[in-house]
């Protein structure tokens, strides 16, 4: 049932009388035996241009017979810009007003571009589209064509854009782990990975699947193909293999320490993927891994070192941004005097720059960091 908020003495001029009018159209309709989910309550839109001050009474409206009504609400939306240049500014912007308000059946017309922009837009602010998964849909090809025509150099803002979203284009060959994980798909991800591990080694299936996946994903995100929800989503399906992955390496674990080994995710970055892979197979390979996690303060990792007696310490960082961190750590470690051996790792390092760092040691992989420790530690 439709309802117009309006009655026998025409068009009430404030909120309170609309929502008067609301609660009698529900209690007729409940005589009838109708629910209140059936009834959507119309509470008109004025043409802001004739009538300023009966937006705002229209929005009042809109919440409380949406709030304390419970009902749906509908509007004609567009009649806000009626008599107005460039109409479709006002539209959008009472129309997202409105929905935040409680209206859920806008009267709009789906084929103006704008408008749609906007609702999808509002879904993703508002968590109805659960990792902006609807609006990345909808933008991802015009971001990638708007950066295309940029790397060339063409001005002309108002080209046509493709509709082809290109989120999978030449994954059909892509081996079903790395497929998961680029999707973003935990629960696939880790079910392939307990496959794979009935007859492949856990070391290969990090190096020949979940690295390159997470390589591709990061590429990805790079060029604006995918978006941050994605490579989040990414993150959480690689690390979901990776958990049994790691449990499987731990399975052959030495009772006995070779030694302590601090390992940490320099301060600013968050990345501890690679960071709890080398912690895992050190550990296999015998070592006492002190973890102080990501994010680590330069100064905690001095104090662990030094109040730990530890001889060599790990440190990952992923970002060009945060290299420096490193740069610091390693630097207050040694003026703090303490005895030890620095590593690096991370994908953004070489081996110029970790020496240029000071570092001691860089270790382009898990299993090099073991050979580190064993010629540090024994
Ligand atoms: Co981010 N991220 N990320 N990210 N992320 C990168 C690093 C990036 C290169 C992606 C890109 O744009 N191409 C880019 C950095 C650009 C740059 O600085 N050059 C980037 C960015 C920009 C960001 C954010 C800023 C995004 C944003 O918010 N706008 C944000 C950072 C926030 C912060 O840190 N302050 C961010 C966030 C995230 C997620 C949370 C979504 C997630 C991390 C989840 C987690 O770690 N718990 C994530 C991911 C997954 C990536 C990519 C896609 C993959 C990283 C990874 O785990 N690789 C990455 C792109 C890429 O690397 N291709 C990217 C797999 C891992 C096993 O490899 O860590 O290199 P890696 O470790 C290897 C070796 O390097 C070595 O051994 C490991 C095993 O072989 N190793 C060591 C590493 N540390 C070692 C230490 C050692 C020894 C060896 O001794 C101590």
């Amino acid at each position: 049932v439709l309802g117009l908020a309006m009655d026998e003495s025409g068009l009430p001029e404030t909120a309170a009388q609309r929502v008067a009018i609301a609660e009698r159209i529900v209690a007729e309709a409940e005589t009838y035996g109708l629910d209140r989910e059936d009834i959507v309550i119309d509470c008109l839109t004025l043409t802001i241009s004739a009538q300023q001050e009966q937006a705002m009474e229209t929005l009042r409206a809109v919440r409380e017979v949406h709030e304390r009504l419970g009902l749906h609400c509908a509007l004609g939306v567009s009649n806000i810009s009626f008599g107005l240049p460039a109409r479709v500014h006002m539209t959008v912007n009472f129309l997202i007003q409105a929905m935040h308000v409680g209206l859920d059946f806008p009267i709009i017309n789906p084929n103006t571009k704008e408008v749609m922009d906007a609702v999808v837009s509002f879904r993703a602010v508002s968590g109805e589209d659960a990792d902006c998964a609807a609006y990345i849909e909808r933008f991802a090809a015009e971001q990638a064509e708007i950066r295309r025509r940029k790397e060339l150099g063409i001005t002309d803002a108002a080209a046509d854009v493709k509709s082809d979203t290109p989120t999978a284009e030449g994954d059909a060959e892509i081996d079903p782990l790395m497929d998961a994980i680029m999707r973003g798909l935990s629960d696939d991800a880790e079910q392939i990975a307990r496959r794979l591990l009935a007859n492949t080694a856990p070391m290969d299936i990090i190096q020949d699947k979940v690295i390159p996946a997470l390589d591709i994903v990061g590429d990805r995100y790079e060029k604006e193909i995918i978006f941050l929800p994605q490579l989040i989503n990414a993150a959480n399906a690689a690390t979901a293999a990776l958990e049994l992955i790691k449990a499987k390496l731990a399975e052959n674990g030495q009772g006995i320490s070779k030694g302590k080994v601090i390992l940490a995710t320099v301060e600013g970055d968050i990345h501890d993927i690679g960071k709890n892979i080398v912690k895992v197979v050190l550990e296999n390979y015998g070592y006492q891994i002190i973890d102080l996690g990501r994010d680590v303060p330069v100064q905690r990792v001095v104090e662990v070192a030094i109040e730990k007696k530890v001889g060599l310490i790990g440190l990952s960082a992923l970002m060009t941004t945060t290299v420096t961190a490193m740069k610091r750590t390693i630097d207050a470690l040694h003026e703090a005097g303490h005895e030890c051996q620095t590593v690096v790792g991370g994908a953004v390092l070489t081996e110029d720059y970790a020496r240029e760092i000071g570092a001691d040691y860089y270790a382009a992989d898990a299993r090099s960091a073991v050979e580190i420790a064993r010629s540090v530690l024994g």
